[in-house]
């Protein structure tokens, strides 16, 4: 049995191996960058810097310099880069039993919507891969159990979303969205999707009144629309609307699950339950795409055979992976460390409004956002000069910097990293 301090030796030689052999590969940032260019198509703005290795909360770029790295791929890496437990079951059910389809029955497959099923309290799960698929689901979901048990003519059945929401990139999803850069030339449009304020319960009741509703989508915390946090009372209000209104409430818990906001749920902040729980990133540990539609059997029960699927949905390797993530979160207390560490976060940050150069620090947990005065500086602006001072982050909008590294970071990161980031923010005052 390997003690810690050989482990840390281990994972450090395996570190500088791997920065030896992107260095032998002598792919330096520009080439890595061109090379994007001409072969990718051009759908991001990524930050300039190219990374080849990660571990924990660090990864390294082709010149091996090291990072804080305050995305966390988007909340999918709750865990850290190349969690160990994660990691070794990834590699191990690979060589045992990766692919099969819902064709078959497979064991661990099973065991994973057992223990999600248990884990989240709901009776039954839909496994998808991608969080787009999952929210989709829930709208095919939604729709059929408003025809069946709801009684609304056929097609003309309404789900309700926000404004500013995001949740994904299809067509479907681009219908809801009030975002030009997310639907513009992508029409013709879903129809029977409409949306209304966010954090206004007045409007949600007077939307969902309409009988021909099924279902009403929202994040419990909206994350792309720049980490905006509905008043307390807000989602206890959306619950008892939803159930006055027979609608069924699905929370997109695909960002502001897996412990990011501080609890288990962004729901649980205020101990309510949606009717469909949907979850991803984080899901699949980081390493794998897992996503899931969660519901009770009043609702799932309008699902039969051949009317619904994916390929790769509830495979075993991402159905391992997906026990052992969970596992993590609770045996590490990731949700726990996120609300100590988020707290210390934007405390350390807070002082920083009083000189201008951001107007507010918001958040929840490890789910944070600094809104910049852009007669100081742009976000991008920021984001280079942090990248200089060694921590990597991205912006929602030109004017908010989002703050979410993975939920292992510890109390000394964190505070380094107030540091870093509270020079940097200095540095632009004028
Ligand atoms: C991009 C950020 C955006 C999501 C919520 C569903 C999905 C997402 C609440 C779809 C995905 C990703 C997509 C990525 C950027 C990132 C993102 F907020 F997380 F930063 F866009 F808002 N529901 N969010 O946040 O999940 O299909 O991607 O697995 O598209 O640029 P997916």
């Amino acid at each position: 049995m390997l003690s810690k301090y050989h482990k840390l030796l281990k994972s450090a030689s395996r570190i500088e191996n791997a920065l030896k052999n992107s260095q032998n590969r002598n792919t330096s940032t520009k080439q890595v960058v061109e090379r994007e260019a001409k072969y990718a198509a051009h759908n991001y703005h990524p930050l300039p810097v190219a990374l080849t290795k990660g571990q924990g909360v660090y990864v390294w770029d082709v010149d091996g310099k090291k990072y804080i790295d305050f995305l966390s791929g988007y909340s999918a890496n709750n865990f850290g880069h190349c969690h160990p437990k994660i990691v070794e079951t990834l590699k191990e059910q690979a060589g045992i039993l990766h692919h099969t389809s819902r064709a078959f029955y497979c064991d661990i497959f099973g065991e994973y919507a057992e223990y999600l099923t248990k884990y989240f309290g709901y009776d039954k799960v839909i496994p998808m891969n991608t969080g787009v698929e999952a929210d989709d689901t829930a709208c095919k979901l939604s729709r059929k159990w408003g025809y069946r048990k709801k009684m609304i003519p056929k097609n003309k059945a309404k789900i309700i979303f926000c404004s500013d929401n995001f949740w994904g990139r299809s067509l479907a999803a681009v219908s809801a969205s009030t975002d030009p850069l997310s639907f513009e030339d992508y029409g013709p449009f879903m129809p029977g999707f409409s949306c209304i304020p966010y954090n206004d319960l007045q409007s949600l009741e007077q939307a969902i009144s309409d009988p021909t509703v099924c279902a009403f989508m929202v994040e419990p915390i909206q994350g792309e629309a720049g980490i905006v946090i509905p008043d307390e009372g807000y989602l206890k209000g959306v619950r008892d609307l939803c159930s006055k209104y027979n609608v069924l409430w699905i929370a997109d818990e695909i960002q502001t699950g897996m412990g990011r906001t501080g609890k288990l749920l962004a729901v649980d902040h205020e101990n309510v339950k949606p009717d469909i729980l949907v979850l991803g990133k984080a899901l699949g540990g980081g390493v794998y795409p897992v996503s899931a539609c969660l519901a009770n059997d009043d609702v799932m029960s309008v699902i039969e055979p051949g009317t619904h699927g994916s390929t790769f949905g509830g495979n075993p390797l991402g159905s391992k992976v997906a026990i052992a993530a969970l596992e993590v979160l609770k045996e590490e207390e990731l949700a726990e460390n996120a609300e100590r560490m988020g707290r210390i976060f934007r405390d350390g940050l807070k002082s920083l409004v009083k000189d201008k150069v951001i107007s507010m620090v918001r958040g929840k947990g490890l789910l944070n956002a600094v809104v910049v005065n852009r007669n100081y500086a742009t976000a991008w602006d920021i984001l280079l000069k942090l990248k200089d001072s060694g921590i990597i982050a991205k912006h929602t909008h030109e004017d908010i910097i989002r703050f979410s590294p993975p939920l292992v970071i510890n109390e000394n990161e964190i505070c380094q990293s107030v540091d870093i980031i509270g020079r940097t923010i200095k540095s632009f005052m004028k």
